[in-house]
């Protein structure tokens, strides 16, 4: 008897575990489209193009290879609504007696398959370097995980820029050399671009017939949607943008989208491409001499490190994760995160590029909306569902523990030892935005005071028993209480009148 092979729209990697353990002469590989997948969330309209066509690829290249695939299109009319629905009434139609499925990037989905009327046969997901295994035994027994220690033990995993035991260079960690304020001039102009083809341009006019109210522009669309491609994204990145990733890893400007950032997660995370392979690529440029140790170090800790170390922390920290609300913020998510009207130019910025490309880079995700929110005091809860839909790259696995713990410390510190907030001070030095905005960042108080400065003093005294014994924040509470008592009372007046206006629904 056969089985049914499951291949879910983020597994589109030719080694996958669950094609590993199959077999071709009778397995039967199992994909769709299905509405519960496509509406978990009002992914944007990008998102579900690019997932949908990475996948129809993606079956015709298992194809060519000889696997019976049976693909669930959206549009058809058969196809059901959901993944475990799906198996059922494949299995029905082949007679297989089970499945064989790689695990899920999710608890839901997991306990979906766990609970299916058909045994389900559950393969590690092996595409990561450390295993649920691995990053338990890794964070047995410690008072705080933080992620340089792992990131320590994955380079000498992978052997990644190591001489012998030693790193390469004799330092771990060279972000004391990046970092830098925005250049004058960006010499890159961004990622590759991939123009549709008829079989993404099928996808596109389902997409816009069925999602097209979703938040997010569908075209102009350009992402790779296969292996191949991705890997000229990759070959892009590495030759034009890596030498500088590191200078300008956390600068933004007005009209520069993608500066030297790699616009490779929606593909690692959809399975087109692998991160050792992507690490490997990177240190290759630098033995080359084509990159400095500075930019492929922190490039390569990003995905080694900060990748592998939020999807531990998912798997450790189990389904409840997404619900936490540790501070116990409960403000609705402004309209201004959906497109509607704000003067906050940073904000408008960094919303109008998540509308066009489902696209913003880390810093814009940290300190800019995250930031916002945080200050705000908005339910983390509506964050992590913004998050979740409006990137490409957003996927439970890695977006949770970046939104709920690194950007909301709604996980109480298990994964940032102290909230990530600033006032516009940081966002005027990162970035040109407060160039162009109608409010005045270095105006503290009164009419035209950038909100983030008034916002910051709020935040800190509303959770002041929270956070402060915490060493790291002691500075900012001894500035606060040397304040005169007059400037602390038209800071916190001047807070409670943007949160009003935020909550009247007006233009903030
Ligand atoms: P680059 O800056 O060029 O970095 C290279 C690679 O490193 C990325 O492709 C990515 O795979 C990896 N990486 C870097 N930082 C992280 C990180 N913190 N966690 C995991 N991987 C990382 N990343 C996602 O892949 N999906 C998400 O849903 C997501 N949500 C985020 C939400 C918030 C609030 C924040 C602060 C960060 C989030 N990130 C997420 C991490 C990061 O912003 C993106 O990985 C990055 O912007 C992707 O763009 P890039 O490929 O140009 O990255
Ligand atoms: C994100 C996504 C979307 C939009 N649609 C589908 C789909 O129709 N079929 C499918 O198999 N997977 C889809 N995905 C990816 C899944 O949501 C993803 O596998 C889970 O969230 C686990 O990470
Ligand atoms: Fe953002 Fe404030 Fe700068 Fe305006 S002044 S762009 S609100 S940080």
């Amino acid at each position: 008897v056969s089985r049914l092979v499951l291949v879910l729209g983020d597994q589109l990697s030719p080694d996958l575990s669950a094609l590993r353990e199959a077999d071709k002469s009778r397995d039967i590989v199992v994909m769709a489209e299905v509405a519960d997948e496509a509406g978990y969330v009002r992914h944007h309209p990008k998102k579900i193009a690019l997932v949908f066509a990475a996948m129809r690829k993606f079956a015709a290249s298992l194809r060519e290879q000889g696997w019976d695939v049976r693909y669930g299109a959206f549009d058809d009319d058969a196809t059901a609504g959901s993944i475990v629905g799906e198996l059922l009434r494949r299995a029905e139609e082949t007679g297989a007696d089970g499945v064989i499925a790689t695990e899920p990037g999710e608890w839901r989905l997991i306990n979906a398959l766990k609970y299916a009327p058909i045994p389900v046969n559950v393969q590690p997901d092996d595409r990561f370097l450390a295993s649920h295994a691995d990053f338990e035994s890794w964070a047995e027994g410690r008072k705080s995980l933080r992620m340089e220690y792992f990131y320590r033990d994955m380079r000498r995993k992978t052997g990644l820029l190591m001489e012998g035991d030693e790193p390469a260079g004799d330092k771990w960690n060279y972000d004391h050399d990046n970092r830098k304020p925005a250049p004058d001039e960006v010499t890159h102009d961004g990622p590759l671009w991939f123009e549709p083809d008829d079989e993404v341009e099928d996808v596109l006019d389902l997409v816009a017939a069925r999602f097209g109210e979703n938040f997010g522009d569908l075209r102009p669309f350009g992402f790779a949607t296969t292996r191949d491609q991705a890997l000229e994204a990759l070959t892009h990145f590495v030759r034009h943008a890596l030498p500088k990733f590191g200078d300008f890893q956390d600068a933004m400007l007005a009209d520069n989208r993608f500066l030297y950032h790699a616009i490779i997660s929606p593909y690692l995370n959809l399975g087109l491409l692998g991160p050792l392979e992507v690490c490997e690529a990177a240190a290759q440029a630098w033995r080359d001499g084509d990159a400095p140790i500075n930019a492929v170090e922190g490039f390569i800790r990003q995905i080694i490190g900060w990748r592998e170390y939020v999807r531990g922390i998912y798997f450790l920290e189990g389904p409840d994760y997404t619900g936490r609300n540790a501070l116990g913020q409960s403000r609705d998510l402004p309209a201004m995160y959906w497109g509607g009207e704000t003067r906050m130019a940073c904000v408008a910025h960094a919303v109008e590029q998540t509308k066009t490309d489902a696209y913003a880079h880390h810093i814009q995700r940290l300190m800019v909306t995250g930031n916002f929110a945080l200050l705000a005091g908005v339910d983390p809860a509506q964050v992590h569902e913004w998050y979740l839909a409006v990137y490409a790259d957003a996927y439970e696995w890695v977006e949770a523990p970046n939104v709920i713990g690194m950007s909301q410390f709604a996980d109480g510190g298990v994964i940032a030892s102290k909230p990530y907030v600033s006032s516009g001070s940081y966002i005027n030095r990162m970035s040109d935005y407060c160039k162009g905005c109608d409010y005045s960042v270095t105006k503290k108080t009164g009419e035209g005071a950038c909100p983030f400065n008034t916002l910051y003093w709020h935040f800190l005294i509303r959770h002041r028993d929270r956070f402060k014994d915490n060493p790291r924040m002691g500075q900012m509470y001894a500035t606060w209480d040397r304040m005169d008592e007059e400037r602390r009372e038209t800071v916190l007046a001047d807070a409670d009148a943007v949160l009003a206006r935020l909550d009247a629904g007006e233009v903030v």
